[in-house]
């Protein structure tokens, strides 16, 4: 890797993801790109580009402009806002991936794909995961997620584009406000527990999910990449997990610090039957024999450093 191209780059992951790959990469060798303007705050230190994935010609161009070898492909519609734009939603995760491996193929780029939990549906074994499993998906953000993972696969065995990816869980994060996920809820309730002391949660109490601290998920998307490829079996789309919560577990750490909390419910019906649909818990195994994934961060540990870094953001303001 040394010359990166992040698309989306503006959204949750992107905006910490580009910090990172700067920071062990060089600033210069890290081109932000994402549909809306950069907002040159101080982090946005290196190259930024405007870059639509859906037209082919912006990303040859780019690619051919800072001779780029590697993509973190982030560009995408998430579950909720998926399933309220479902043709948009196949377009931009499905097309848009395609336009980047097909530019991966003709300049020989690696490329980073993020595949999700919601890649699995409700016929899906939900304890335990296993890495290898039925995947049926419901959700149209399913849908774009298994077609994905397979175009990967594909555009590696029958071209050698060296394609690796993981199945992120929700990942939750004190930078970028998530955009528009059914595991939002995970990090709207910190933010709330902070400036007005209670939440509605638009997941039923009993919903448990796998959850990531986005230094964590930083670290996944890096460690596939640099990993030895020739010990990769998997390459596209590992289980990658840290923690599995529900909103009742996330309240009760929250209240180890801010013991007046209250937490309520307002059933959102969309978000609640994707989340019935995706797992409790994934099986990460393969990730960690196969490239030695190893989350940092639980449930408390991430609890107490999410408190503490929105506390000192909201001091500042
Ligand atoms: P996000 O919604 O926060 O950011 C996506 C970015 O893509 C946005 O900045 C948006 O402007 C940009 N974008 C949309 N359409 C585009 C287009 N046509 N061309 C270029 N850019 C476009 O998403 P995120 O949370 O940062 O997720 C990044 C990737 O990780 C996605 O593939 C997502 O499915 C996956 N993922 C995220 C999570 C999570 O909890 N955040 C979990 C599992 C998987
Ligand atoms: C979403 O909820 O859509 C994402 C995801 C788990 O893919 N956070």
């Amino acid at each position: 890797m040394e010359k990166i191209l992040v698309t989306g780059s503006l959204g949750q992951i992107g905006s910490e993801l580009v910090v990172e790959l700067r920071k062990r990469y060089g600033n210069d060798n890290v081109v932000a790109t994402d549909i809306r303007r950069s907002i040159r705050d101080g982090s946005d230190v290196g190259p930024y580009e405007y870059l639509d994935c859906l037209d082919p010609h912006q990303i040859v161009s780019i690619v051919k402009k800072y001779n780029i070898d590697t993509v973190y492909h982030l560009a995408a519609l998430l579950s909720a806002v998926a399933e309220s734009k479902p043709q948009d939603a196949w377009n931009v995760n499905v097309t848009g991936l395609y336009n980047v491996l097909e530019t991966a193929r003709i300049f020989g780029l690696s490329v980073f794909t993020p595949s999700s939990i919601g890649a699995f549906g409700p016929a899906t074994p939900s304890v335990n995961t296993p890495q290898d499993t039925l995947q049926r998906p419901t959700s149209m953000y399913g849908v774009t997620k298994v077609a994905g993972e397979l175009l990967c696969d594909y555009y590696f065995k029958r071209f050698g584009v060296d394609t690796r990816g993981v199945r992120y869980p929700g990942i939750i994060s004190n930078v970028t406000p998530p955009g528009g996920g059914t595991t939002d809820y995970a990090v709207h309730i910190y933010y709330e527990a902070l400036s007005s002391g209670k939440y509605t949660s638009f997941l039923s109490a009993r919903t448990r999910l796998d959850m990531m601290y986005m230094p964590d998920a930083i670290e996944a998307a890096i460690g596939v990449m640099e990993a030895d490829s020739s010990k990769l079996l998997h390459r596209n789309a590992f289980n990658v997990t840290a923690m599995s919560v529900s909103p009742e577990d996330i309240a009760a750490e929250i209240r180890k610090s801010i013991p007046e909390f209250t937490l309520s419910y307002d059933i959102d019906p969309i978000r609640q039957s994707i989340a019935d649909s995706w797992p409790d818990s994934m099986d990460d195994r393969s990730a960690r024999e196969e490239w030695g994934w190893n989350p940092v961060y639980d449930l408390s540990s991430m609890t107490l450093d999410m408190l503490e870094k929105l506390s000192e953001r909201i001091t500042k303001k």
